[in-house]
């Protein structure tokens, strides 16, 4: 039987890897999207991509961007792909503030680009779309499922509001199967490092080495519902193996602040903390420590403080996700709750801050 192909655009990020990894696990042909960087931006898929005049490695890169519809057109008629995974976004949501043309160009006209070239293409393809939680915004509801209307309230929700209307449009005008998985929070240590959850679990591993003295955070009261990323694959893939087409909520359904992310690491590495002070001026403080772990680290040390710098123009207070739908039809569950999820981020970025240190320290890096 031939292999299934599959498109992925965004291969390079934390989902597009693990996506990748689940894909050729299961026999597939994958064909990634990659856009063309200065350095080499292919760190993630390293490990699962050989050179191919060694190997006959069923992965592919193509170079692209979701800007350039004449390149989405060109690698579909020549990909001629079973299934598309859409995950590549200007996926920040502070950033998007900053750069709000950039991100509706990214995320918003690069979806209607990639469905355009599979219409215009006629392909018969099944397409997935990363839709987010964000698109919430500033909802009231205690949980929301795929019923509840759309609040954005940053250019980055608002684009994927946009990027949401045109997968169900394609849909219903053209009767492609195209859905949308409205994915909530989901992490792992392959995280982009500016994102809260990473940007956590990493200070806290050079805090616990000595290497660094504070972390800055902004606001520590916002709620998340947080998972696992590799499960969220799992769910996108099953999205495309329905019989009918249609949109689900990807979740765990329990949610956190940020300010109880930061504790449950903190408590992995034996350290307990005490919070202090309000707004601003809230800060952590060591109440204990293990030496025997983390050496470098007294009870007392303020260990983290508040930065103006990272509150945003307009936040998203709390999102908590229903996924009985995912449940019920897809047969999905989350398979990683959030204390595994805190500690298997907080042990890989212990684990490369020691090499790190330990390079530093026989001189073979900086
Ligand atoms: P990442 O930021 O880790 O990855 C984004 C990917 O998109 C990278 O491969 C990036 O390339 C690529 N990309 C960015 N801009 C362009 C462009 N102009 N042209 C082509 N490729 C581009 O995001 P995640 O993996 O975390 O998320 C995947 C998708 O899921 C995104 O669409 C995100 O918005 C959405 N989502 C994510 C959630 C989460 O919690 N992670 C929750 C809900 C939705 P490069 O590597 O070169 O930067
Ligand atoms: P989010 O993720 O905005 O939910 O978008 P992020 O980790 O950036 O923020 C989560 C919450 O933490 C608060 N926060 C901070 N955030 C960052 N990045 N840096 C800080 O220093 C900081 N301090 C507090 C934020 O204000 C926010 O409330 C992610 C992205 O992956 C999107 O692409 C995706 O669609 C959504 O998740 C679901």
């Amino acid at each position: 039987m031939n292999k299934k192909v599959a498109f992925i655009t965004g291969i390079t990020g934390q989902d597009g890897s693990y996506l990748a990894e689940l894909l050729l696990a299961k026999g597939y042909q994958v064909h990634g999207l990659k856009r063309r960087a200065s350095s080499l931006n292919t760190s993630r898929i390293d490990h699962i991509y050989q050179d191919p005049h060694q190997q006959d490695l069923p992965l592919f890169l193509h170079y692209g961007d979701m800007s350039d519809s004449l390149a989405l057109c060109g690698l579909l008629q020549k990909i001629q792909p079973d299934e598309i995974y859409h995950l590549a976004a200007q996926s920040h949501v502070a950033v998007s503030f900053e750069a709000a043309e950039y991100t509706a160009n990214v995320v918003a006209l690069g979806t209607i680009r990639l469905l355009e070239a599979v219409r215009l293409s006629g392909l018969n393809c099944r397409f997935f779309q990363a839709a987010t939680s964000e698109m919430y915004g500033k909802v009231t509801s205690l949980m929301q499922n795929e019923d509840t209307p759309f609040r954005p309230c940053s250019p980055y929700a608002i684009a994927k509001v946009g990027a949401y209307w045109t997968t169900v449009n394609y849909r219903e005008a053209y009767g492609l199967f195209a859905v949308n998985g409205i994915m909530f929070n989901h992490e792992s240590p392959r995280r982009g490092e500016t994102f809260v959850t990473r940007k956590i679990t990493r200070a806290l591993a050079a805090i616990a080495l000595g290497q660094q003295q504070c972390l800055y955070l902004g606001n520590l009261d916002a709620r998340r519902d947080w998972g696992f990323a590799a499960d969220y694959m799992d769910a996108a893939w099953r999205m495309l193996q329905q019989d009918t087409p249609s949109d689900f909520v990807i979740a765990t359904g329990v949610q956190h602040t940020v300010r109880e992310f930061l504790q449950c690491c903190a408590a992995s590495l034996g350290i307990s903390l005490s919070f202090s002070g309000s707004g601003l001026t809230e800060i952590a403080t060591v109440l204990h420590c293990d030496p025997a772990r983390t050496p470098a680290l007294q009870p007392g040390a303020v260990i983290l403080r508040i930065d103006p710098r990272y509150l945003r123009p307009s936040e998203v207070p709390s999102l908590c996700g229903d996924a009985t739908r995912a449940r019920t039809v897809l047969g999905w569950q989350p398979a990683t709750d959030f204390t595994a999820l805190c500690q298997m981020m907080m042990a890989h970025d212990l684990a490369q801050a020691k090499r790190q240190a330990l390079l530093e320290a026989n001189g073979y890096a900086r």
